[in-house]
């Protein structure tokens, strides 16, 4: 596999040459700045090549942009109001774009509303450093007490409820406010805090929108992008549902195997492809991670690795962000399984047989606790994560050849 980092742009704490430090050979980023259903101009992307290509003291990284994460789809397009016929017509133009500047994959997701969802960023674990975590309770306080979403006691059963009204009790200003942030932090424009008006305004979109409906118009967008980009030899992947269960009573379509076999068949071209998120696919029981790559091996065009530890064995549960190597995830039949894809690939002389994947978030341990660098994405805890990975690829490797 080719051994990717996410980087942000500039404004990373973690820059370009402590990814190289890490061992990364190619860079996932993304034009951060760029409003949703707004044109990626080849000015832009060809700026964010140049980031990416040195150093903060001009010297040559060794490393390119390879992949894109993400090139978002707009909510007037997920909704089909407003300027959506405008902002396919601007996504096709960006698809133009980035392939003229030479890059293939491109990684979005299909989430109303928000993006990922985690209700404590920083959780203390035993080893004392912290990580990410999705507490149902607390998200059902978030959602009946903080956001005070109407509606929403019919969504959870009466033992959740109890439970949340007894936290909410205990909590006082100071943790429901860091819920709110922590809620927020995943929500598209996170950085201009978007503000519980704005989330309430935007569940608004969705009153009438169940998920058949949604479903219709990630196929009516997929049948007009996906075409260019065949014709382009782009890879475009939609990013699993994160956490892959319904939250703040919006639809939620990728989340399960059935979910990417739908919309993977609906429109049937190697354009149309996943990104495998064993995080995100790994927070429901009945995901059979090994099995799904396997089943859906051809259309993995980008791969991330990370590990949840679930709490309970029902869905929605809590959950949090374990180490690579630990939780739930089976991570060396996953990486077995990729290998063998990857093989067959090379066997029938596929251009893409070697597939990307990044260490996808990691703990902040060490130096990380001081630095602040985005949610999930240290500079120490996922060098550790990427280590791991590159140590199981190599031995599964070394056996195979064997
Ligand atoms: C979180 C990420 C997601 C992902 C998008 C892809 O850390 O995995 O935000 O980038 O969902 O569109």
């Amino acid at each position: 596999m080719r051994q990717t980092w996410r980087w942000f742009g500039p404004v990373d704490k973690v820059t370009i040459a402590d990814a190289r430090q890490a061992g990364a050979e190619g860079i996932v980023s993304a034009l951060h700045h760029v409003p949703y259903g707004a044109v990626w101009t080849r000015a832009e992307i060809d700026r964010r090549k140049q980031e990416v290509a040195r150093t903060a003291d001009g010297a040559p990284s060794g490393l390119a942009w390879e992949v894109v994460e993400s090139l978002p789809v707009s909510e007037a397009i997920k909704t089909q109001t407003g300027d959506w016929r405008e902002h396919i017509a601007n996504y096709r133009t960006s698809l133009e774009n980035l392939a003229a500047e030479g890059l293939e994959v491109v990684c979005y997701n299909f989430m109303p509303v928000l993006d990922w969802t985690r209700t404590d960023l920083a959780w203390r674990v035993g080893h004392g450093g912290t990580t990410m975590r999705f507490d149902l309770v607390d998200f059902v306080v978030f959602d009946l007490h903080i956001l005070k979403r109407p509606g929403a006691v019919v969504d959870f059963d009466a033992a959740l409820l109890d439970e949340a009204a007894r936290r909410h009790a205990t909590m006082g200003d100071a943790a429901l406010a860091r819920l709110g942030r922590s809620v927020n932090a995943g929500l598209p424009g996170a950085a201009e805090t978007a503000s519980l008006e704005d989330l309430r305004a935007q569940l608004q979109r969705y009153a009438a929108i169940d998920a058949d409906r949604l479903r219709r118009c990630f196929v009516d967008f997929l049948s007009e992008v996906v075409p260019t980009a065949e014709r382009l030899g782009l890879r475009l992947c939609c990013h699993p549902d994160d956490p892959p269960f319904p939250l703040m009573g919006l639809p939620r379509i990728m989340s399960t195997e059935d979910d990417y076999r739908y919309i993977l068949s609906a429109v049937d071209s190697p354009a149309n492809g996943m990104t495998f998120c064993t995080g995100s696919l790994g927070a429901r029981h009945d995901n059979d991670l090994p099995g799904m790559v396997r089943r859906f091996a051809d259309r993995i065009h980008f791969v991330h690795l990370r590990n949840v530890c679930k709490e309970g064995t029902a869905t929605p549960c809590s959950f949090y962000e374990d180490e690579h190597l630990a939780g739930d995830a089976d991570m060396v039949a996953i990486i077995d399984a990729l290998l063998d894809e990857e093989a067959r690939r090379r066997r029938v002389g596929r251009g893409d047989a070697t597939i990307p994947m990044r260490p996808d978030h990691g703990q902040d341990i060490l130096d990380d606790l001081k630095r602040g660098a985005q949610p999930g994405y240290p500079a120490i805890g996922r060098l550790k994560g990427l280590a791991e990975l590159r140590g199981v690829e190599k031995a599964l490797a070394a056996v195979k050849t064997r």
